[in-house]
């Protein structure tokens, strides 16, 4: 028994310049957690409600905190979250805001971890073997919600599938991110970026895909390793009156299934995620069931939204073979635990995920480690991305 004994909530800056909610989480036995919400921009219709910053630790200091401070056992993340779960009571922290109970939910597994003197990997259950690290998706291209005036498709994604070691991963991703650069230059587009550090080039979805291409050709040479590349889509934020709307042309949600099925196969994507709309399971379904031949993780984001129902109908359906997995989209670690579990019960892949802001915060890199999950998204570059990058490699040389 480690009773949590503290909780101090106050605004921090994420990476996009907002307001979000930071937690620290102190035991009675002096162990310490500090954990940071991230927030979407193409969020699902179906996620956990946060709330601004400021209302949220308003709201959560005087309905939850009484339930926690003195109350609850670290080692029993469970009670934890079902301290807040009760405190909100509204099952989608409409209530404290999401935003605080996951930051609260993961600084109490940090403090927890600390309580123990343990890393938070193996406090979740995890022990890195150093032959399994998840391979890191590198958004390097990318637009819809994330930039303006850039590509419709929101991120093109590398992934190193070939490299020995995280390590070797990492760096791949950043020489992709670096060789787009030097391709756009060549071909004298001047290019931003958007909120995750991806390039967002004024440019169109098909010559996105001939720029990758090219990416991946010569970083593969550099290294000599296999690079892949993959897709979020996020085609909820496209999907208007029954149609995606692209800048040059709309698709009925047949020519989009048929589209994505085309792309899958034509550029081997090793991943393509939220393809359709986040309501169209049986759409989802039929495309899973097109590329059933390929090895793309076919991945639910707004689909899913980390929530145990709606990957049960995902499953019922045949809707997709892979999960993204946010802790801030449910709101705590135990739902996002039994996510995972879920999942991987039912031989999905998971892809444990930032959102487009962050901030230093590096609990996805443990969550990641401890499930074993095949892949990160964590994009490719920018602090807030490295930070987890770096908690990776720190990890795989047991520095973390
Ligand atoms: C996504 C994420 C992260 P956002 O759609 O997968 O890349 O973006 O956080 O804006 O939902
Ligand atoms: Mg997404």
């Amino acid at each position: 028994m480690t009773l949590l004994t503290d909780v101090q909530l106050r605004p921090v800056l994420d990476s996009r310049g907002n307001a979000t909610v930071e937690a620290d989480v102190t035991t009675e036995d002096g162990g310490f957690g500090r954990a940071a919400a991230p927030s979407g921009a193409s969020t699902g219709e179906y996620e956990a409600i946060e709330l601004p910053a400021r209302e949220s630790i308003e709201k959560t200091t005087e309905h939850a905190l009484p339930h926690l401070e003195g109350e609850v056992d670290v080692n029993h993340q469970r009670d934890v979250d079902n301290a807040l779960h009760e405190a909100d009571g509204t099952g989608n922290f409409s209530e404290i805001g999401a935003n605080s109970a996951v930051a609260i939910s993961m600084a109490a597994a940090k403090a927890g971890a600390d309580s123990n003197g343990v890393p938070l990997y193996k406090h979740l259950g995890g022990a890195f073997r150093g032959e399994n690290f998840p391979i890191p998706f590198g958004n390097v291209i990318g637009g819809g919600e994330h930039a303006k005036d850039a590509t419709d498709i929101q991120e093109f994604l590398g992934a190193p599938v070939g490299a020995p070691t995280i390590e070797d991963a990492v760096f791949a991703n950043a020489n992709l991110h670096a060789t787009v650069g030097d391709i756009l230059d060549e071909r004298g587009v001047g290019a931003g970026k958007g909120d995750e550090g991806a390039w967002a080039p004024p440019i169109s979805d098909a010559d996105a895909f001939e720029i990758m291409e090219e990416a991946v050709t010569r970083v593969e040479e550099d290294v000599g390793f296999e690079i892949r590349f993959g897709l979020d889509v996020a085609a909820s934020e496209m999907y208007e009156d029954g149609e995606y709307v692209y800048s040059d042309t709309t698709r009925s949600p047949e020519e989009q299934i048929e589209y994505m099925a085309d792309l899958i196969q034509d550029y081997d994507l090793i991943y393509c995620e939220d393809p359709l709309d986040e309501n169209d399971f049986e759409g989802t379904a039929e495309l899973t069931e097109a590329v059933s031949d390929t090895d793309c993780r076919l991945c639910g984001d707004d689909l899913f939204v980390t929530n145990v129902s709606r990957l049960q109908e995902g499953i019922d359906t045949g809707a997709g073979n892979t999960i993204l997995i946010k802790p801030n989209q449910i709101g705590s670690m135990s739902d996002t635990m039994d996510a995972i579990e879920l999942a991987v019960r039912n031989g999905y892949e998971t892809v444990i995920s930032h959102r487009s802001g962050e901030t230093e915060d590096t609990t996805i890199a443990h969550i990641a480690v401890a499930t074993d999950a095949g892949f990160i998204k964590t994009g490719a570059v920018a602090g807030e991305r490295t930070a987890k990058l770096n908690e990776l490699m720190r990890i795989a040389d047991r520095a973390a």
